[in-house]
C-alpha cells in the first residue's frame, strides 16, 4: 500500500483492495447493482465511490469527481500517474 502525499485529499483510500470494475465486470460490493454501469465508467468501485476519474464528462454529478472537491463541480482534466512497486519491479526483472 502506498502513501498519499499532495494537497488534493486522498480520494483513493476508500477504494483500496477493490478489484477494478467495468460495465461487464462487476466487482463492487453491491450484489444487485453495478456501479460501473450507473456511473458510466470503470473504476475500483466499492459502494460505489469517493472518487471516479474515468467518469463520463458533461454528466455533472455522475461524471469525473474526487471526494474532496465539490460533487457538483466536475473536473475538466485529471491525470493519474502510476509508479510500479518494488515487488512489481522484482517480478518484472525475474521475467526478463
Ligand atoms: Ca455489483
Amino acid at each position: 500500500m502506498g502513501n498519499y502525499t499532495g494537497n488534493a485529499g486522498d480520494g483513493l483510500i476508500y477504494h483500496i483492495y477493490m478489484k477494478f470494475s467495468t460495465h461487464d465486470r462487476d466487482n463492487d460490493l453491491y450484489e444487485d447493482y453495478n456501479c460501473a454501469k450507473y456511473y458510466k465508467g470503470a473504476w475500483w468501485f466499492k459502494r460505489c465511490l469517493y472518487s471516479h476519474l474515468n467518469g463520463e464528462y458533461e454528466n455533472k454529478s455522475d461524471g469525473i469527481n474526487w471526494i474532496t472537491i465539490d460533487r457538483d463541480e466536475e473536473l475538466k482534466f485529471v491525470q493519474m500517474m502510476i509508479r510500479p512497486t518494488e515487488k512489481c519491479l522484482r517480478r518484472i526483472s525475474l521475467i526478463n
